[in-house]
């Protein structure tokens, strides 16, 4: 973030001569910190020099200040109001961001001086903390500062334990609960998920969503379940007597004689394989299934498709919008997932999703300076390995951002494909703008499902991978993000929780009250917990799904 320091009255050329213009001086207030505390922080500004930049050597720097009037920004563990005023002075704390320790933290780890919005410290100064750190993030168009910004990601922040405690693991939305990446009763969520699995493809929609409940209500249950405590799983939601029978199955046989027969059954293999192609769901694979096709290799001879060979003209479907024939758009994106099934079907590991998405956000860079970016997806919640990368985008001009990112989307596929970076584009939607009442698809953001290609690292050859790339104007990029950060019954949920305990809508385009249609802006990803009436939950502890 260019990190431009905010006006005060003391803020005089005479305290200018003490430090660097690029200096950022930190005020650390001691009260609540604890003397080893204030030294690792301490140290923390005094040995840290924000090494590296976008690859370049950065002149700025932290610096200790004793003096709050010259301080570009506050770091305390102190929350509230009263207590704040009893060491700073009420109109000064007003002028400055004020944040809690762990920005510092999380700054150094990154190498730079993260954006405050998610270290608000004193709730009453939200409003004040956020209208600061949006004018240090306004640098005037082409300065280096803003090219700084071109291809930065947003970083999380640590998981607050205190606010973990205060979840229930027994609530009816798994928006309320805490779902870690890996439960302590993993081996019987992945035995149910064969069976949710099952009825998936084979169409049993609502037999599926009540073994995804169950799953999900599973994966926030803290403890391993044993015969002894098996009762007390009767208190949980979603879990009825015939799941409950299932999981008794399992303690005793370490499996459930269902899951092992679908496991077992030739037409579920066969249908479990079709779906994974992008653009086969479980009704065209039971069509085909019909058609007496059994494999994937049949498959390829039935669409007369050759293994790794596709078709470079389909960047034709970046029309595909104005395109009538969404049929033909869907075979032709099957063709393309068949062709290159070997490569997408292969998971990705974390390090390379991070370049997949620095190389895009250079890219992007040419075209449009002060864009940032947040990989969302599974690779957010934490997953080693991902199916595909997710990256939603915004500008970081609150004011102007909107129309920046207006038609962004088809330029950097255009940008992106005369690189040889992107070679198909399954799926490319444009804006519309928030529907209250339309109720059926995802969202109206900017979107481009791609096929992606490039030879990392030490790879002996170039690999396809799949990029989803969700444009979103600065208004709605925390909802986009928590949209597309999932899993999908944690969104489910927040949908549900939403619209039947708050009387309003979210989705990743935006979030709105049902009754008069008024629209929210969150600023930060935590403001859309707060909207929807939530506490926050961490992104690592959205894993409602197995
Ligand atoms: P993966 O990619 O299989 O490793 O796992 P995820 O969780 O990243 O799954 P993915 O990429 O299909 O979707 C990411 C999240 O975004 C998912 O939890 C639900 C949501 N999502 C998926 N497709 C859409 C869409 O078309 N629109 C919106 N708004 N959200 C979507
Ligand atoms: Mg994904």
């Amino acid at each position: 973030m260019p990190f431009k320091r905010p006006l005060s009255s003391s803020d005089d050329s005479e305290s200018n001569d003490e430090r660097q213009d690029n200096t950022i001086l930190v005020y650390i207030l001691r009260a609540k910190i604890h003397p080893e505390t204030m030294s690792e922080l301490a140290s923390l500004v005094e040995n840290y020099q924000f090494e590296r930049v976008n690859n370049r050597p950065s002149e700025r720097n932290l610096e200790l200040t004793a003096d709050v009037e010259k301080a570009d920004i506050i770091v305390t563990a102190t929350n509230m109001r009263q207590r704040l005023e009893r060491h700073i002075d009420w109109r000064i704390a007003k002028t400055k961001p004020i944040v809690s320790p762990s920005w510092l933290r999380d700054s150094v780890k990154s190498g730079r001086p993260l954006p405050c919005g998610s270290y608000v410290a004193v709730h009453d100064l939200d409003d004040e903390t956020l209208r600061i750190c949006d004018i240090a993030q306004h640098t005037p168009s082409g300065s280096s500062s803003e090219k700084e910004t071109s291809w930065q990601t947003e970083l999380d922040e640590p998981v607050d334990a205190a606010e973990v405690e205060s979840l229930s693991y027994d609530a009816k939305y798994s928006c309320l609960r805490p779902s870690p990446l890996v439960c302590p009763n993993q081996n019987l969520v992945k035995e149910l998920d064969v069976i949710r699995r099952g009825r998936n493809v084979e169409g049993e929609e609502r037999s599926m969503l009540s073994y995804s409940r169950a799953i999900s209500v599973i994966k926030a249950f803290p403890h391993v379940i044993t015969e002894h405590n098996i009762q007390g799983l009767h208190e949980l939601p979603f879990l009825g007597e015939k799941i409950l029978s299932m999981i008794e199955e399992f303690l005793k046989a370490g499996r459930i004689t269902e899951a092992q027969t679908i496991l077992g059954d030739p037409r579920f293999q066969s249908l479990s394989a079709f779906i994974t192609i992008h653009g086969i769901g479980p009704h065209s694979a039971r069509r085909l299934y019909d058609l007496g096709l059994r494999t994937l290799e049949e498959l390829e001879r039935y669409y007369e498709v050759k293994p790794g060979v596709s078709d470079e003209e389909t960047m034709s479907l970046l029309d595909a919008e104005a395109s009538a024939n969404k049929e033909a758009a869907v075979e032709q994106s099957i063709k393309i997932g068949l062709a290159l099934r070997h490569d997408l079907n292969q998971t990705i590991p974390r390090e390379e999703v991070e370049a997949i998405n620095r190389t895009i956000m250079q890219e992007l860079g040419h075209i449009q300076k002060g864009c940032k970016s947040m990989i969302a997806g599974s690779y957010r919640r934490g997953k080693l390995q991902s199916n595909d990368v997710d990256i939603v985008i915004t500008h970081s001009d609150w004011n102007s951002g909107s129309q920046k990112v207006k038609g962004l989307c088809k330029k950097l596929v255009q940008r992106l494909h005369e690189q040889g970076l992107v070679t198909h584009v399954m799926h490319l939607s444009g804006f519309h703008e928030h529907d209250a009442l339309r109720m059926h698809h995802w969202d109206s953001l900017e979107k481009a499902l791609t096929v992606f290609v490039w030879r990392h690292d030490s790879q002996p050859r170039r690999v396809y991978r799949r990029v989803d790339l969700i444009f979103a104007a600065p208004e709605v990029f925390w909802t986009a993000v928590v949209g597309w950060t999932g899993s999908t019954m944690f969104e489910r949920d927040l949908r549900l929780w939403a619209k039947q305990q708050k009387g309003m809508k979210f989705d990743s385009s935006g979030i709105s009250r049902r009754r008069d249609s008024k629209l929210y802006h969150p600023r930060t990803e935590r403001d859309v917990f707060k909207v929807l009436g939530l506490v926050y939950i961490h992104p690592t502890l959205r894993n409602a799904d197995a």
